[in-house]
């Protein structure tokens, strides 16, 4: 499905990222990949979860330095010259942010989650822009708090919801170059950043008992809804956030 396509996924951490889910979807479905990584502690899991790949771009990139990611393009431009398809999956609030009260946030724990998390998706789309030539595929990660107030997601779902609208503002600004930017709104899952949200035991009980499919999402799953978006079999899909939460969002009382 995705045979001569190369992609860049941001945000693998360790081998239960939703980027890495992606990357494997994308993978077994004939991709070319390029990664990056914040951190050198986080190149040395990139490195084990790639090593056996073969001469895979494994980049650095803090998408606070802009310079890291004019040179993550730079980078692909020499190895492939051209991209068809980019997967953004990174977020950050500082942790005192994500509990207690919103209204408690602090205005730099306000700009980091917004930078990071939501700005970051703008800066890497014009970077990737003119590397992809024949059209192209931006996908994006976003959750329910976005849209609804969620305990202690604070900060984050402000984020998300700037990272939500900001797909559809680059949606139509880049639509003229046949380039689609999606986000995918996935249930809660465990993951590294997940494991520092008090009460996530419980989210995810609750999504048991109120889904219609009465289960939690794998993170397969939310790679394989990232292969769709970025696979022609989305073309004419732009601008959504696409929920992969079993049916969860659909639920009132
Ligand atoms: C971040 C973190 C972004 C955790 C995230 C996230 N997007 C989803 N989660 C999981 C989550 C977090 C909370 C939650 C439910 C799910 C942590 C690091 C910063 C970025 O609230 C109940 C807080």
């Amino acid at each position: 499905m995705l045979k001569n396509k190369v992609g860049i996924i941001f945000g693998v951490a360790n081998k239960r990222s939703i980027a890495w889910a992606c990357a494997n979807s994308c993978l077994e479905n004939g991709a070319e990949l390029a990664f990056t990584y914040q951190g050198e502690r986080l190149k040395r899991n990139l490195d084990k979860l790639t090593a056996g790949m073969g001469d895979t771009l494994v980049i650095p990139c803090d998408v606070t330095n802009q310079a890291e990611v004019d040179r993550t393009f730079e980078e692909i431009d020499k190895r492939y010259g051209r991209l068809d398809f980019v997967i953004h999956s990174i977020a950050f609030a500082p942790r005192e942010a994500l509990e207690g009260e919103f209204l408690a946030t602090t205005r730099e724990a306000f700009l980091t989650a917004m930078e990071i998390s939501a700005f970051s998706l703008t800066q890497v789309s014009l970077a990737a822009m003119p590397l992809m030539k024949d059209g192209g595929s931006i996908v994006t990660m976003s959750y329910y708090g976005a849209e609804k107030v969620v305990k202690n997601y604070n900060v984050m779902g402000v984020a998300k919801s700037a990272l939500e609208s900001s797909t559809r503002y680059l949606a139509n600004d880049l639509g003229s170059r046949n380039i689609r930017v999606n986000a995918i709104s996935a249930g809660p899952i465990n993951t590294l950043s997940a494991r520092g949200v008090k009460n996530l035991g419980s989210f995810l009980k609750q999504v048991e008992e109120k889904a219609p499919l009465k289960r939690n999402v794998e993170p397969k799953e939310v790679g394989d809804t990232a292969l769709f978006l970025v696979s022609d079999l989305s073309s004419a899909i732009t601008g959504e956030t696409i929920y992969v939460d079993c049916g969860y969002n659909i639920m009132g009382i």
